[in-house]
């Protein structure tokens, strides 16, 4: 195990995860003790424009994969039409390889919370949901615990801390399905439906939660809420780049030394962060990664310097996402991974759409076959040509994510593809597992 030197420890920016060695800051007094809430009394002091204004000034960008700007969003709230409007925090995190808003609800509920109640005044929103992962039994317990806490204080329900602001706040639990994630299918859950996308137009910024307005935030955006009401929006642009700003929650997975949490300037490379967790494990190198899960192209070693923030990663034909930082070495298989990942998609496809429903159906087919030894050159073409029609093509983001492996693995590590095909590589499948669900 390697340690960082002074300069790239240097490079961690513990903003929102800063209270998650507190043993019991999950409890409100201990949250309170830590500043808790400080930024709630602040805020409501404030006109709610003018937090719009804040967050606007801030840069902050959607932490839930596609870093759309959070005033932006914000104000696209039409004010005075007489609807009700609606915050819904996704809390759905399923994205294979992303891990950082459920330590964040774990370890340290009450700073969603506490960013819920300022962007529902913001928004001139009196009901919010945060829907949960049904999976993430401890992190929901932790949320509704503290909802319950911040009921009895007075930070939620009728006329918040005499502010004359009213807010209702329901921890709602998913069933367990990767599309509710995507915000539309979310919505169409939360009010009793079976899980699918809506198309878009319109966003659920004007017809979203019961055809109402609706701002649908990820965790991770709602939570910084209450650190920029502190600090200001010029103290969090000293963290990050110009167009992404402040710092964000890597989650570090895979070959290395320590896997985890990193929260760092937005900026930071491969390279930095490897060399904080300890470097990559013994006796392996580094060859494929995915900078923000398994819906983003991979990349190889020679990015190991692209700075990760929204504009470094397109820069080199990927995309940031949600930061969930899966590390491969010369010992993995980026064919067999790419396979593992679709499987997923293909279980996850809500149906609804046929190139995404059926494209990743035989897509799956054709790498058990490429796996099983009895893969053709025309496969890859097939691969290619399937991508093709499902990219862009698709009614939401699933499909196009499920591409983005295949596309990338093909384009650095088609050497890895043909040794399956031309008998350099022993099968890793057997005859029957080639057909299948
Ligand atoms: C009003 C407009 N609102 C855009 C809003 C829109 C949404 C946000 C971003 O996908 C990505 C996806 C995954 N008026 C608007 C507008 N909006 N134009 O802005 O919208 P969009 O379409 O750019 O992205 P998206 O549909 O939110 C998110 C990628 O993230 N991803 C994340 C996956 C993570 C999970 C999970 O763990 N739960 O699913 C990973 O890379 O592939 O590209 O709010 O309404 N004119
Ligand atoms: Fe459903 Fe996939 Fe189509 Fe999205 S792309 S609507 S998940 S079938």
């Amino acid at each position: 195990m390697t340690t960082p030197r002074p300069e790239t420890l240097a490079k961690l920016t513990p903003v929102l995860t800063k209270r998650w060695l507190s043993p019991d800051a999950w409890r409100i007094g201990t949250y309170e003790k830590l500043d808790g809430y400080a930024a709630l009394r602040k805020a409501l002091r404030a006109h709610p424009d003018d937090l719009i204004q804040l967050v606007k000034d801030s840069g902050l960008r959607g932490r839930g994969g596609a870093g759309f700007p959070t005033g932006l969003k914000w104000g696209f709230i039409p004010q005075g039409d007489g609807k009700p409007h609606y915050l819904v925090v996704n809390a759905d995190e399923g994205e294979p390889g992303t891990c950082k808003d459920l330590p964040l609800m774990t370890h340290d509920p009450h700073s969603l919370v506490e960013g819920v109640i300022i962007a529902s005044y913001a928004i001139r929103a009196n009901r919010a949901y945060i829907y949960i992962r049904g999976e993430a039994v401890h992190a929901a317990r932790r949320l509704r615990n503290a909802v319950q806490e911040a009921y009895a204080q007075g930070y939620l329900g009728r006329n918040i801390l005499g502010s004359g602001f009213d807010l209702e706040l329901v921890v709602h639990s998913g069933a367990g399905a990767y599309i509710c994630g995507e915000e539309t299918a979310l919505l169409d859950s939360l009010e009793g439906f079976r899980g699918q996308p809506r198309l878009r137009p319109p966003f659920p910024a004007t017809h979203g939660l019961y055809a109402s307005p609706t701002v649908v935030n990820n965790v991770g955006t709602i939570a910084s809420v209450p650190y920029i009401v502190l600090g200001g929006s010029d103290w969090w642009k000293t963290m990050g780049t110009e167009k992404s700003s402040g710092p964000m929650i890597y989650s570090l997975s895979g070959r290395i030394a320590n896997p985890g949490q990193y929260e760092c300037s937005m900026g930071i490379t491969l390279r930095e962060l490897i060399e904080l967790a300890g470097g990559m494990q013994p006796g392996h190198n580094l060859k494929f990664w995915t900078p923000g899960g398994s819906s983003t192209p991979l990349l190889a070693a020679e990015h190991l310097d692209v700075p990760l923030d929204f504009e470094g990663v397109a820069a080199a034909g990927s995309i940031l996402g949600t930061t969930a930082t899966q590390i491969f070495s010369d010992q993995d298989c980026p064919v067999y991974a790419t396979y593992r990942w679709l499987e997923f998609y293909h279980h996850e496809s809500c149906g609804k759409c046929t190139p995404c429903r059926e494209g990743n159906y035989w897509m799956v087919r054709v790498y058990r076959r490429i796996l099983a030894g009895q893969g053709t050159h025309e496969d890859l073409d097939t691969l290619l040509d399937t991508c093709d029609n499902i990219l862009g093509r698709s009614f939401c983001g699933l499909g196009d994510g499920a591409t983005s492996s295949v596309t990338s693995s093909l384009k650095y590590f088609k050497q890895d593809y043909l040794d399956y095909i031309e008998g350099r590589t022993a099968p890793k499948l057997s005859d029957k597992q080639l057909v299948g669900a």
